[in-house]
């Protein structure tokens, strides 16, 4: 199972929104075959294993398979896993936890016991929905996983007074996070970022298998629809732009430079017409988006932490005193302690000088 899970990490980054699953087949101690899920609309990834034992001349009869996901039992973009495994002749499927897709949701595993198979499921579980957060988020509410990342220094400023912030986090933090970007499926900012940084919000990762052959959608909150046709964040990759107040002709030379557009305005009685978030994860779940990576300034990444839309927090906290300057979060005064918004850490882990936090707003 180990070796699926590595498998199905490997895979990342081209499945989406198909979760990322490997496969191994073991007959009699020895790997007869081993795969994981392709793109999109090709191959899952116990096929991926069955052609490779067929193409190993390796008999499978009798096999068991470490999957880790249940074996899906419907006629999806691709036909059903459950049915190849049969006619594979394996003997016993173990996977790590069930599908959350209603289309599966234990199907597999009842489809494979009928036909005699032993089945048994809920080894490294905890693993194998950790590599596939967003997916088991979306087909269980509809909205994808919001990872919002901030750098900051120790004593939590994210730039100076003067606005200077580069670098507060050395090389290693921000190829880190380039890494995270990678693995969403689209990266979301705000106008205020768009306008300040000018900032391109792709992946860049020195070269090697971990370069990625697409860069993830960008999603821009821009209510007033500020953003210039001319941004960076436009250029090399397709975006999507939330907007709440409507101007024909800057929405149609927007919709003329390929920018998706969507009006999704939340009135209120002291401010200017603000784009509703809630409503902005709603429109990426129903657009199968499973994980959305967030860089933003402090005003929208308080906003979606107040309302409610984020996950999880990836903070890199560099060894440095800055002594003022911008916060990392804009967030409402409180008068007591204990209404504080509380975090669970999931993982603190040391990237080069900086430390990684990874910390929930819930128990997954
Ligand atoms: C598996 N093995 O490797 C993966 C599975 O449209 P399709 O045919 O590609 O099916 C997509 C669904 O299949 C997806 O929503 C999830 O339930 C399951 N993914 N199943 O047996 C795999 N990736
Ligand atoms: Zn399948």
């Amino acid at each position: 199972m180990r070796l699926a899970l590595e498998l199905a990490s490997t895979a990342t980054m081209a499945t989406s929104p198909n979760p990322k699953v490997g496969c191994v087949l073991v007959k009699d101690g020895e790997i007869v075959g081993s795969g994981c899920t392709q793109p999109v609309g090709q191959a899952h990834a116990e096929v991926m294993a069955i052609r490779d034992a067929v193409s190993r001349g390796k008999d499978m009869r009798g096999a068991t398979a470490y999957v880790s996901l249940e074996p899906c039992s419907h006629f999806g973009r691709t036909p059903p896993c459950v049915n190849a495994l049969i006619e594979a002749g394996v003997a016993r499927v173990v996977a790590a936890l069930k599908d959350a897709n209603p289309q599966v949701a234990g199907r597999g595993f009842a489809m494979l016991r009928e036909a005699g198979i032993e089945v048994e499921d809920g080894l490294m579980a905890t693993e194998a929905r950790e590599m596939n957060l967003g997916f088991f988020k979306r087909m269980e509410t509809g909205l994808p996983w919001v990872r919002l990342k901030m750098a900051a220094s120790l004593d939590g400023f994210t730039a100076l007074p003067n606005g200077s912030s580069q670098w507060i986090t050395d090389a290693a933090a921000r190829e880190d996070g380039h890494r995270w970007r990678a693995r969403a499926d689209v990266i979301l900012t705000g106008i205020g970022t768009v306008l300040a940084d000018d900032p391109r919000l792709n992946v860049r990762l020195p070269g090697g298998s971990e370069q990625p052959s697409f860069q993830p959608r960008k999603v821009i909150v821009d209510s007033q629809l500020r953003t210039p046709i001319g941004a960076q964040i436009l250029k090399n990759s397709k975006a999507t732009l939330f907007h709440a107040t409507r101007d024909v002709e800057v929405e149609r030379h927007l919709i003329d430079f390929g920018v998706d557009l969507h009006c999704l305005p939340e009135r209120q009685q002291d401010a200017r017409t603000q784009v509703n978030l809630p409503e902005v994860l709603l429109a990426l779940g129903q657009q199968q988006i499973n994980e959305v990576h967030v860089e933003a300034g402090a005003k929208l990444s308080g906003a979606l932490i107040e309302a409610g839309c984020v996950d999880e927090l990836l903070l890199y906290l560099a060894p440095k005193l800055l002594g003022q300057g911008a916060s990392m979060f804009a967030l409402p005064e409180l008068q007591k302690v204990d209404q504080a918004k509380n975090l669970i850490i999931h993982e603190v882990k040391q990237v080069g000088e900086a430390i990684r936090v990874l910390a929930r707003f819930h128990v997954v």
